[in-house]
């Protein structure tokens, strides 16, 4: 196994009492995929036996980014959909006359494997530009057992040939087809029953719902939970986005990995998160993209000790943002997130979100996904927009070319 020695870095490991776990002048020993020693440049151990050396000269080194919630893979955009809200519709209103979501849809089925892959490519590339070594995408436009299964194969050809980890999340319980009209207990139903073949196809790694009103009610959402938990499939939930249904409740009783978006979370919501142990997940792109005005509550979820992630929600509805940097950003302005708290929104916190506990921090045993930022500090992260200072990523422990 190949064990690389990279030295004098600025670490954030997100790990220990220290802000930042930071290590001002840092090495880190890693043997094949794997963190090995990670501590003071000062205190390396004699003889590392390191078969090559890094020395990055001061800069900064933090963990491989985590976007734990897209839905990467879709056919058309919808500009004009922005131009009418523009004129004054708003997002439901469009998707209550049948455009929205259910356009994305007619795009997404009319495109061939391919194509589809062949768009979502240079998004994925985009998300990676910027030191994303994570990430998750989800069905939702295909609203078919077919087209379906044909996005989640789409998703995970991503992770095949890019260096990335893929984590997929079945959300036929996005939208509901014109082909259910006046029937959605029916498409529940039918949402139900493609799991199964999803999960044998190795084509899942978690259920996820959009509950809401335009979306799915707390309890066709529980179906597709219950459908979940007779597979051992986690579940994640789009919830309280628009309105408080207090889908969070039932998500936490489910043992949701995340609940996502959460602008209009109550107490009970909060603090049953907190007990189930879920990640809430912020989508600042979303927020601003609709110009919502409702903030998600930020104070009562510190308070309570939520993990907070945050994520793109890359779509081509309300988010069609390819920046998690400018999340963190929009996090801080928006939702009044302090950049630490941000930054670990992204890493640690996001990987939690998607169950995985084997990334997110510079710790020996994690998995060797890091990335390299031309900044002094990690907080300069969180400050600039538009402005990508990642220099070098290193995936499973082999650097990416660039
Ligand atoms: N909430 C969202 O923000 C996205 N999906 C969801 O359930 C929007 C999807 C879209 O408008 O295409
Ligand atoms: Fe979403």
């Amino acid at each position: 196994m190949t064990r690389t020695l990279i030295r004098h870095a600025r670490l954030a490991t997100l790990q220990g009492p220290e802000a930042w776990g930071w290590i001002e002048d840092g090495a880190l020993l890693v043997e094949g995929d794997t963190l090995r020693w990670v501590g003071d440049d000062a205190s390396l151990p004699p003889d590392p036996q390191a078969d090559r050396e890094i020395d990055l000269q001061g800069a900064l080194l933090t963990p491989g980014l985590v976007d734990c919630h897209t839905h990467l893979v879709y056919g058309g955009h919808r500009a004009a959909e922005f131009e009418l809200r523009l004129q004054g519709a708003s997002y439901e209103q469009i998707a209550r006359a049948g455009g929205g979501i259910r356009s994305t849809v007619a795009a997404t089925r009319a495109a061939g494997d391919d194509e589809l892959y062949r768009l979502a490519l240079p998004r994925a590339r985009a998300l990676m530009a910027e030191g994303v070594t994570t990430l998750e995408i989800k069905s939702g436009y295909g609203l078919s057992e077919a087209h379906e299964a044909r996005c989640l194969a789409v998703a995970r050809r991503l992770g095949t040939e890019l260096p990335l980890t893929v984590r997929t999340t079945s959300l036929g319980a996005h939208a509901l087809p014109p082909e259910f009209e006046g029937r959605t207990d029916d498409y529940i139903d039918a949402v139900c029953r493609w799991l199964p073949g999803q999960q044998a196809a190795g084509l899942v790694d978690a259920v996820d719902a959009f509950c809401e009103g335009i979306g799915f009610s707390v309890a066709q959402t529980q179906r597709v939970f219950d459908a979940a938990r007779a597979l051992g499939l986690p579940v994640k939930l789009h919830a309280e986005q628009l309105s408080d249904l207090g889908g969070t409740a039932l998500a936490a009783r489910y043992q949701a990995l995340s609940c996502d978006h959460l602008e209009h979370l109550s107490a009970e919501g909060i603090a049953a998160m907190k007990a189930a142990g879920t990640v809430a997940v912020l989508l600042p792109g979303a927020y601003y993209f609709l110009r919502e005005t409702k903030l998600p509550p930020v104070t009562a979820l510190r308070e309570a000790g939520v993990p907070i992630a945050l994520a793109s929600d890359h779509n081509p509805g309300s988010s069609p943002a390819l920046s998690l940097l400018l999340m963190l950003n929009m996090a801080c302005t928006f939702f009044r997130l302090t950049p630490e708290e941000a930054f670990r929104g992204v890493t640690v916190n996001g990987a939690r979100a998607l169950g995985l506990h084997d990334r997110g921090t510079l710790v020996p045993g994690q998995r060797a996904d890091l990335a390299v930022w031309d900044v002094d500090h990690p907080r300069e992260l969180a400050y600039r927009f538009g402005h990508n200072p990642c220099r070098r990523v290193f995936v499973a422990g082999v650097e990416i070319p660039r």
